[in-house]
């Protein structure tokens, strides 16, 4: 055969002859490939259906609960999901059926080239139909296409209707202008919390934690969301939905939990490098604990004198740590004291101009907290969700293990930017006596 004739006249398929004489016996070779896919389908989708059977799921929204606003968001979220399958069942079966129903057969014995499951040849176009008389051909159909397109607009209203009355009902403010309100800053990669108990945004807070977030339960918390440096977004799945932290800017969302409870969230606006590393507890208390707490979380602490346990581990705070890390009440040794230095916040201070949000998590009572450093790390022995929160530092073992290696390499933990000031830096010239020291002094922030 001459290779140009080659290029446009498809070589014939060698037809093998078949015991049985029915289809030949390279058909049969397509089978084992299409179990194969039909196999591995099966197993992802048996895995996903297995993953819903998972008893510890903090940040599922699917059966989010814990507080008037998930459920809120809930009970809105299964009726359009449900809907949503009714349609998609609909048109794939549509589809489907069309696909089976309608579909051009090959038919080697007719075309005496080809045979089912050849690949397409567009060189030889008409082979396809070989065998099959062309179906009518409809074009346009005025109807239908009125139906197909009202009946998905009545379905979009309807939703739409429904989601703006909760979205309204999101933001309905109940608690009263002088309870507790956080302002509620991201920056990369942890979140702070500044508590004004009395409900005036405008004064300094009462008290300031990082990574979680403590309320009284049964009680509406106004937060005002907002940003140091790029865009976050705080979001509980099991409380409330997700709402932006843009720097400059302060959204107001609203947090309540129905049941005492710890629950998690993370960070859902993707910042940068330890994004994956930014995650956040909500801690519900109920009202008496959480009037303990907060009275806790009010008084500053009184600065160690010599011979203290912690004391050396003070000094080294104030000469390493105290520059990016705030404690309330204390002192360096002139009696100075070293919170309410604006230039902790403000990052004016060339020394603190490192850190490009010119903050670092408040440290005043970090003991009381059961997580560090973007809730990454357990700062005492796994006990539980069960665990009294208040009581962790008496009943929990506590985890010196990983705030040493925090302390002396928190970059090697957590990736972090600390040359472009952000994140900590790493600590190579403290000796492990002195990070001994320091460990002992924060665990006196109870
Ligand atoms: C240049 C500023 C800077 C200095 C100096 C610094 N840190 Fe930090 N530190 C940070 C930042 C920023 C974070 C938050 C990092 C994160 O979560 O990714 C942090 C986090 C922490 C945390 C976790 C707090 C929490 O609740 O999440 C501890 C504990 C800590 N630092 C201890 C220390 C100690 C001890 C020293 C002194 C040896 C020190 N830091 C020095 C900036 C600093
Ligand atoms: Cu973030």
């Amino acid at each position: 055969m001459a290779r140009s004739a080659r290029r446009t006249t498809p070589m014939p398929i060698p037809q093998l002859p078949n015991s049985d004489g029915g289809a030949p016996e390279r058909r049969r070779l397509v089978q084992p490939a299409k179990i194969k896919a039909l196999a591995a389908l099966s197993l992802g989708v048996l895995i996903l259906l297995l993953a819903g059977c998972a008893s510890e799921h903090p940040l599922d929204s699917l059966t989010a609960d814990a507080g008037p606003s998930s459920e809120r968001i809930t009970n809105l979220f299964w009726p359009i999901l449900i809907v949503a399958i009714i349609i998609l069942i609909l048109v794939e079966g549509a589809i489907i059926y069309m696909i089976r129903r309608f579909k051009a057969q090959r038919r080697a014995e007719d075309s005496g080239t080809a045979m089912a499951g050849d690949p397409y040849d567009p060189d030889n176009p008409t082979e396809l139909l070989v065998g099959e008389p062309l179906p009518p051909q409809t074009h346009g159909n005025l109807r239908l296409e009125i139906a197909w397109t009202i009946i998905p607009t009545i379905i979009l209203a309807v939703i739409a209707g429904f989601t703006l009355v909760a979205i309204f009902d999101l933001e309905e403010v109940t608690a009263s202008e002088d309870s507790l309100r956080v302002t509620v800053v991201g920056q990369q990669w942890w979140w702070e919390f500044q508590y004004h108990t009395d409900g005036n945004t405008d004064s300094p807070p009462d008290f300031v934690t990082a990574g979680e977030l403590v309320i009284p339960v049964g009680q509406q918390v106004p937060l005002e969301i907002t940003s140091r440096d790029v865009i976050h977004s705080y979001w509980i799945p099991q409380l409330i939905g997700k709402k932006d932290g843009v720097p400059g800017r302060y959204h107001d969302w609203l947090i309540e939990a129905s049941r005492p409870g710890r629950y998690l969230g993370a960070c859902t606006e993707f910042c940068g490098l330890a994004h994956g590393y930014m995650r956040m507890y909500t801690i519900a208390l109920p009202a008496t604990d959480w009037n303990d707490w907060a009275a806790n979380q009010r008084q500053p602490v009184t600065p160690l004198n010599p011979g203290e346990v912690g004391y050396e581990g003070q000094e080294l705070f104030l000469a390493n740590c105290a520059r990016c890390h705030s404690i309330s009440g204390l002192t360096d040794t002139n009696g100075d004291d070293q919170t309410d230095d604006p230039s902790i916040y403000s990052g004016g201070d060339p020394v603190h101009d490192q850190l490009v949000a010119g903050a670092a998590p408040d440290l005043t009572h970090m003991m009381s907290r059961a997580t560090f450093a973007g809730a990454t790390y357990n700062l005492y022995e796994d006990r539980g969700e069960d665990v009294d929160y208040q009581d962790l530092a008496q009943l929990g073992e506590f985890n010196a293990a990983e705030l040493e290696n925090w302390i002396s390499n928190a970059p090697g933990n957590k990736p972090g930017d600390w040359e472009a000031g952000r994140g900590m830096p790493p600590f190579p010239n403290l000796t492990n006596a002195d990070v001994d020291a320091l460990v002992e002094y924060l665990r006196t922030l109870t």
